[in-house]
């Protein structure tokens, strides 16, 4: 089942981040069995290069790759898609012009206007009618909620039609309500805000967090986690082998 079926059937998901560039990255952290994997090129030095072997590392292990963009631009979204990604994950998307943006960029006609050409994708130019009729079933358009724009306007947002996930950003979202003093709302309300907005517009929704125990308490209510990343996780664990003697 691709990753957009699991997502849609809310099947409960944990993935990672990676943002170690270096497909050596992709092989360790598989090792420990996510459902999917999050190529992070928002918070990375990984380029188009890197970006595709890491996809073919994500291929080899068998984990769907999804990346997250550098930015909500069609050539960002159209190099990760073209060069494999199961799905695409949009940073900061605030507004439905934005989200509408994203969509067109991500999917073929009639939905998008996504190009086709002689990438991985399409194995080459071999597959390239192939490659669009996957597209249309498997293509993972994920956006951020992470801004306080963004949670004023979620219904708006999450009513644009071609989403198939909204992701919570708690870090940024954090940071963007500590930079308003004029607002009274805790980020937990702002969150509820959100998550409250994709269940009556039946979006499924996921979110970022840090730890195990967290991830925990999310899957009871959504079913879609990123848990850490690869640099977070290695961090912990050296912080952890290498403790004072
Ligand atoms: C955030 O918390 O801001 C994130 O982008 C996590 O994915
Ligand atoms: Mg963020």
């Amino acid at each position: 089942m691709s990753l957009r079926d699991k997502i849609r059937n809310h099947q409960p998901l944990r993935g990672i981040f990676l943002g170690l560039p270096t497909p050596m990255a992709v092989e360790i952290v598989a090792g420990a069995g996510p459902d999917f994997l999050c190529i992070d090129t928002e918070h990375s030095p990984i380029g188009p290069d890197l970006l595709t072997d890491m996809i073919r590392a994500c291929d080899l292990a068998g984990i769907p790759a999804l990346v997250r963009t550098r930015s909500a631009q069609a050539f960002d979204i159209a190099a990760a898609l073209d060069a494999g990604a199961a799905g695409v994950l949009i940073p900061h998307v605030s507004d439905p012009e934005t989200a509408a943006a994203v969509v067109r960029a991500a999917r073929f006609p009639p939905e998008g206007c996504r190009g086709a050409g002689p990438a991985r994708s399409a194995k080459y130019l071999r597959d390239i009618p192939g490659s669009i009729a996957r597209a249309a079933r498997e293509t993972v358009v994920a956006i951020q909620i992470e801004t306080v724009a963004a949670v004023d306007r979620v219904a708006d947002l999450l009513a644009v039609p071609g989403l198939d996930l909204a992701f919570i950003g708690p870090g940024d979202l954090g940071v963007d309500l500590s930079a308003r003093p004029e607002r009274e709302e805790s980020l937990e309300t702002l969150i509820g805000t959100a998550l409250s907005a994709t269940e009556a517009a039946q979006i499924p929704a996921g979110i970022f967090t840090a730890d195990r125990e967290a991830s925990r308490n999310w899957l009871k209510r959504l079913a879609f986690v990123i848990e850490g990343s690869d640099a977070m996780h290695l961090s912990e664990a050296t912080d952890t082998a290498f403790a004072p003697l």
